[in-house]
């Protein structure tokens, strides 16, 4: 068992590593604070700041001339039932788990919860952990097995989750086959590099972003638990999207067969709306890159062809496979895996060392180092990426109001709905400009497409105006 070190031991590695303001307060806190205070510093990696810091500083973007498009696969290739077949495959055996990250705040959504407990569909308003769990459900029951869910929540939220999915008894599936922990944290630091106190008992710490997901899975002895019981594959997707399909089978069988995959990461895109949208777009440079959309280049966003199109579309709708063993190679890392630190630079409210003043900064003074999952890319020999349709699959909820907002993502959660209707043989009533003119819901577990619709929906109809829970 590990002792907290001593306040002696702790002040020279403080020292050591430059950092020995953290103890400044040290005199003036009580008993239960010095052991807090104690018990943070051991868990900052001050020993390697100094080269997270340095390597955010000079994280390489591509240059414009060395940028080349993407080619995709697409969903209505040729051999898509082949490969379909090879994913339902991998689902009936076992093979395959799903993987959310929702440890982000939803500051910008304004909610107070965790963003995963948004009230998000249309009509029943569900909240989005609802609807993914009746996704896995729908999924464990059409091919009658068991489909673990991992849920990675963060400090700021996740005794919250915990209790949402137990006021919720799991969403109806086995407790134990839902596996919640949260994502690891670090230190925020002046632009100097000290690490700032929020308190003065507490540094500032801030979550290691998406890509702490693998380290993340690893540490939880995720990545064990998958291995002994045979599962091969994650299903990652993020907490704002009510419109993935968690488990695709078209999806899994690319990425385990299609001929140029190492089945390590594949990934999904869908074309972007417009050069102005805010997802990062799947380049080449030369390896598989994703793109961020503050970082490209305007030659790069703006880019159109000939014909009008835009050049760099595959947009990023951060939807991947990933391949467990690959997720083992990646975390075998002295700092728990091998992502690249991004640096931030933000406001952080701070403890000054020398007033002893809490005080709330007016211009931006701290940097925030965060890892991408997306940068796995790079490390994988040859992933693929699958272009999606974009009613079919991305109705993000990021904003309160807007683009990207929560009656943006009803619209297109209608939308689908309304498609899988006309699909399935059902007429849908629509206004002039083709938009449906009714608000349906289609739950997880009524249908997971259209062929699921055909059979229940015979002989009914849609009326106009109407609002309808399938
Ligand atoms: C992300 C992608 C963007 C595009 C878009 C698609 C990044 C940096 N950008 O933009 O390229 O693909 O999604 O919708 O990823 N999260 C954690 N822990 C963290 C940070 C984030 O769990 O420390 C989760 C968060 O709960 C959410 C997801 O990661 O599910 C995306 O996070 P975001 O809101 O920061 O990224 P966003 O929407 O700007």
């Amino acid at each position: 068992m590990r002792t907290t070190p001593s306040v002696a031991e702790t002040k020279q590695r403080l020292e050591r590593t430059g950092q020995q303001h953290l103890l400044t307060f040290w005199d003036s806190l009580d008993e239960a604070r010095r052991e807090a205070l104690l018990e943070s510093i051991v868990h900052l990696p001050l020993e390697h700041l100094s080269s997270m810091l340095s390597q955010a500083a000079s994280l390489a973007r591509p240059a414009a001339a060395d940028i080349r498009p993407v080619r995709p696969y697409l969903r209505n290739m040729a051999e898509a039932s082949k490969f379909r077949a090879i994913g339902d495959d991998l689902v009936k055996r076992g093979k395959v788990a799903a993987f959310i990250v929702a440890g982000g705040q939803g500051t910008r959504l304004g909610w107070r919860g965790p963003k995963g407990t948004y009230p998000a569909t249309p009509v029943a308003g569900k909240p989005l952990f609802r609807v993914f769990a009746e996704q896995i459900m729908a999924a464990e029951r059409a091919y009658g097995v068991r489909i673990p869910w991992f849920v990675m929540t963060s400090e700021a939220n996740h005794h919250e989750t915990e209790r949402f999915f137990d006021d919720n008894r799991w969403f109806g599936r086995p407790r134990g086959d839902t596996m919640l922990f949260a994502q690891g944290m670090v230190p925020s630091v002046s632009l100097d590099g000290q690490v700032l106190l929020e308190q003065a008992w507490q540094p500032a710490l801030n979550p290691d972003g998406h890509g702490g997901s693998l380290k993340a899975l690893r540490q939880a002895g995720a990545i064990d638990h998958m291995q002994a019981s045979g599962i091969e594959h994650l299903c990652y997707f993020q907490v704002d999207n009510p419109n993935v399909h968690v488990i695709d089978p078209l999806f899994l069988g690319l990425h385990v067969a299609a001929p140029d995959s190492s089945a390590e990461m594949s990934s999904k895109s869908v074309l972007k709306r417009d050069v102005t949208e805010k997802v990062g777009v799947f380049v080449k440079a030369p390896r598989l890159t994703v793109l961020e959309y503050s970082d490209a280049p305007k030659e790069i966003a703006e880019a159109r062809d000939a014909s009008g199109e835009i050049v760099y579309g595959e947009g990023s709708i951060a939807i991947h496979v990933i391949g467990v063993e690959f997720i083992r190679k990646l975390t075998d890392h002295p700092l728990g895996s091998v992502l690249p630190w991004h640096r931030a630079i933000k406001k952080v409210p701070f403890v000054d060392p020398i007033t002893g003043q809490r005080t709330d900064p007016t211009e931006p003074n701290a940097i925030k180092l965060e890892s991408f999952v997306f940068d796995a890319l790079h490390e994988a020999e040859s992933p693929i990426v699958l272009r999606t349709d974009r009613v079919e699959e991305f109705a993000p909820i990021k904003n309160a109001t807007g683009e990207d907002s929560p009656s943006t993502s009803k619209a297109i959660q209608v939308e689908r709905a309304a498609r899988w209707l006309k699909e399935a043989g059902i007429a849908v009533p629509c206004h002039a400009n083709g938009q449906p003119d009714c608000i349906v819901e289609i739950s997880p577990l009524t249908a997971r497409g259209p062929e699921d619709l055909r059979r229940m929906m015979h002989g009914k109809s849609i009326t106009a105006g109407s609002e309808v829970l399938l």
